[in-house]
């Protein structure tokens, strides 16, 4: 560390102990960067360039010092000097580039990508206020900007520029990398594409701006506001200014290398990560054509450089956009996606498969299908449901472009960097295989009647319980029980993901109490979750939540048995501490909805037991534990998508007929709500609740009900409850992102690792 010393010597004239944390973060800053500099980078003759709208990467530093295989002497090293490494990583703001499982999911898959030493890079935007900061005033959702590009950061200018051209002008880009560490291996970069004149200033009353202003907003906000024409514009301004500099830098790197653009794909690979970038399969073809290479063997030529992965079956995602945008903003790849359209008409002309349908709208996931070489679904049943329902059409055409890739995450962030006690001890139980071999946790399970073994598990997570409270605390205001069950569920807010469905429940509660009936073992409910701007239900939601957490926290009768708090800014930092500190896991979305998950994954690893119905991971995961360390309610996917075939489900026929699911749901519109909350959404969620219900909240309540007070009974029984916890951590190794890394890598993009 002696460099380190110097560093700090040579910046600041002081020695490490007057120095402030602040300054002691920016020459930590520097000293890492130049330790993934001098490591070197990955690369190869061909490489894997994974597009993304969203890297969700959360702070770095403490991660690249694993990574690096220094924290520890870092960490000892501020502590000798009276420091403490939790406190320098409070000074670094949080990237604010990602919404949720979408981007976290690219920024694990960028670790395991430079860990297992594969030739790659991200591209994406560099934008400067992020998807947006949510405040609470008033039990509302209140969005502003989320400013985290300072002075010092981890954006290094790469001296890459190219032109954009836009339908009336044009757009010069310049590029920004961030280092990604491979643990115990090189780098590899994410490049973020950026305009030289965003302006912040722009930017009122919230989150609001002109949003015709493209010059000077392109990249202000990640997703920004599409509830107007404007707005749907500008996110294809957005898509295609990320996907041209993508393209022209991917034809640019193999060029380099030799590359005749003809062998293109012995280059480079492309994963299209959602639809958000599938304009790169136009923009390649009209790049190519224009050095020379005929259309049709432009499109082959691209057909075998992408590839596809489908995160979801929710309509509203799979990016639908007029004809009328697209010769507005880019009319240029106009012509190119009509000849695209024709090829596949000429051969299928069925309605269900077109590129362009019959109302002129481009389907982004079907252009992506067809002239993709490979389309993946991110669990068992999604990509199941994706072949034999959702997508069915394009199954029975392309049969062998369809696989599985069951999301992973990083153990690096979620296990070592997030709960460092939780990583010793395992360490000093199995050794520390696990870390690069994330199977190996299941040398765990013989300890799984080790009453010691128990026993400290159990003490680890009352630890990290604490660490929690501070945190909730400071976050909330609210004091919450370490001795309570930690009952969480965090994760962006959606009807499908069913928060609703967790504060009925809490409702039930709350009324039992006040008739008399006290849980045995007081419980804490935590919420954490942004909500779409435009998203009138998810905000009404939030209101109900935060609602509720004021009416029972001042409740003298209710409050010793129950807390609810609600996280403000639930952000990748806000989770690292709540995950290690979790017991009941709420993974409770319709079944066929969520396509994977990936909290659930990062809870079990962290020794809390599943809360969940039979949809996306949660069924892998129920097959690895068993069935005696998960708990799983609700109708199953099958006969969910049979309602919604039958269109058969109605939610007011329960309503009207179940005397506690009435009375729950009208509590959302009681007096004692009213007095609190505001008429206008509580009344709005009552009204969509009883008269619409699109995602059966109502269907699975009473089978909730249930297995939720099995779960908060079952905790009372430490021993037992221990075990299952040591199982889930055991069986967690699968959904190590490294594994699902290695089998992009040997079913998709065929690269070759370094030794
Ligand atoms: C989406 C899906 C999740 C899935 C992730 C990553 O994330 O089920 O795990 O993508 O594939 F919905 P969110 O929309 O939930 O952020």
């Amino acid at each position: 560390m002696e460099n380190l010393e110097k560093l700090i010597y040579d910046l600041y004239k002081k020695n490490v102990r007057q120095c402030t944390n602040e300054e002691i973060y920016n020459a930590l800053l520097i000293y890492t960067k130049n330790q993934l500099f001098e490591k070197g980078y990955q690369d190869g003759k061909k490489k894997i360039y994974y597009i993304s709208a969203e890297f969700l990467i959360g702070k770095l530093l403490s991660n690249n010092l694993i990574n690096l295989g220094i924290y520890d002497d870092v960490a000892a090293f501020l502590k000798e000097n009276g420091k403490a490494i939790a406190d320098i990583e409070e000074v670094e703001p949080e990237p604010s580039l990602g919404n949720g499982g979408l981007g976290r999911l690219a920024a694990c898959f960028l670790d395991s990508i430079a860990t297992l030493g594969l030739p790659g890079e991200g591209i994406g935007l560099n934008y400067h206020l992020g998807l947006f900061k949510q405040l609470f005033e008033n039990r509302l959702q209140k969005e502003t900007p989320n400013p985290w590009i300072k002075e010092h950061s981890w954006l290094t200018p790469a001296g890459v520029s190219y032109t954009v051209p836009f339908r009336g002008f044009s757009l010069k880009s310049s590029l920004y990398d961030i280092d990604v560490a491979g643990y115990n291996n090189k780098s590899i970069h994410l490049h973020l594409f950026d305009i030289d004149l965003a302006d912040e200033s722009m930017v009122h009353d919230g989150i609001s701006f002109n949003k015709k202003d493209i010059l000077h907003n392109l990249t202000l906000f990640l997703y920004p506001d599409d509830s107007d024409d404007d707005g749907r514009k500008l996110r294809i301004f957005q898509q295609y200014f990320m996907v041209s500099n993508a393209a022209q830098f991917i034809l640019d790197e193999a060029t380099k290398k030799g590359c005749n653009l003809h062998d293109l794909a012995d280059y480079a690979v492309i994963q299209i990560n959602d639809t958000h970038p599938s304009m790169v399969i136009p923009e390649l073809i009209r790049l190519l054509t224009e050095r020379g290479i005929d259309f049709d063997e432009a499109a082959e030529i691209v057909s075998k450089v992408c590839a596809y992965t489908n995160h979801t079956i929710l309509a509203e995602a799979l990016e639908k956009w007029p004809m009328d945008y697209l010769l507005d903003v880019v009319p240029h790849l106009v012509p190119i996606i009509k000849k695209l359209d024709e090829k596949i008409k000429a051969k299928y002309p069925q309605e269900n498969v077109a590129i362009i349908d019959k109302n002129n709208l481009v389907h982004m996931a079907h252009m992506d299908i067809h002239y993709g070489f490979s389309i993946n679904g991110v669990a068992a049943l999604h990509t199941e449901i994706l072949k034999t329902s959702e997508l069915k059409a394009f199954y029975d055409i392309y049969p062998e472009k369809f696989n599985n890739k069951t999301n992973g995450i990083t153990f690096r962030r979620w296990l070592m960097h997030c709960n460092h006690p939780l990583t010793d001890y395992i360490t000093s139980l199995i050794g520390d295989e696990f870390k690069t071999n994330a199977t190996a946790l299941e040398n765990l399970l013989k300890y799984k009647d080790d009453e010691a073994v128990l026993n400290k598990l159990l003490e680890i997570k009352t630890e990290a319980k604490k660490t929690c409270k501070e945190f909730i605390l400071s976050n909330t205001g609210v004091e919450i029980d370490e001795n309570s069950i930690y009952d969480i569920q965090i994760k962006r807010l959606h009807e499908y993901k069913r928060q609703q469905l967790n504060a009925l429940y809490i409702i039930s509660k709350y009324l039992e109490i006040k008739g008399g009936k006290k849980p045995s073992q007081p419980v804490t409910f935590i919420f954490g979750a942004k909500a779409a701007p435009a998203y009138v239900i998810a905000k009404d939601i939030i209101h109900l939540l935060l609602t509720l957490q004021d009416l029972i926290k001042d409740d003298p009768e209710v409050a010793p048995y129950m807390k609810l708090v609600m996280v403000e800014n639930y952000n990748v930092s806000a989770a690292e501490k709540l995950f290690p500190a979790c017991d009941i896991s709420e993974q409770i979305s319709l079944a066929s909805k969520e396509a994977s998950g990936t909290g659930n994954m990062k809870f079990m690893l962290n020794g809390a037991v599943t809360l969940g119905t039979m949809d996306g991971a949660n069924v892998e995961i129920s097959e690895l534990v068993g069935k005696d360390n998960i708990y799983i309610f609700g109708e199953s996917s099958e006969k969910v998508i049979e309602h919604y075939e039958k269109a058969d489900y109605c939610s007011r026929d329960i309503y009207e007929n179940d005397k506690r699911i009435k009375e729950c749901v009208d509590f959302i519109v009681s007096e004692k709500m009213l007095a609190l909350g505001h008429k206008e959404n509580l009344e709005r969620l009552h009204h969509e609740l009883v008269s619409k219900d699109w995602f059966m909240t109502l269907l699975d309540f009473n089978d909730y009900v249930e297995k939720k007070d099995q779960a908060l009974a079952d905790y009372a029984d430490r021993k037992t409850w221990a075990k299952k916890m040591l199982v889930n951590i055991a069986k967690a190794g699968f959904f190590s992102s490294d594994r699902t890394i290695e089998q992009y890598n040997n079913d998709i993009w065929h690269l070759t690792p370094a030794k």
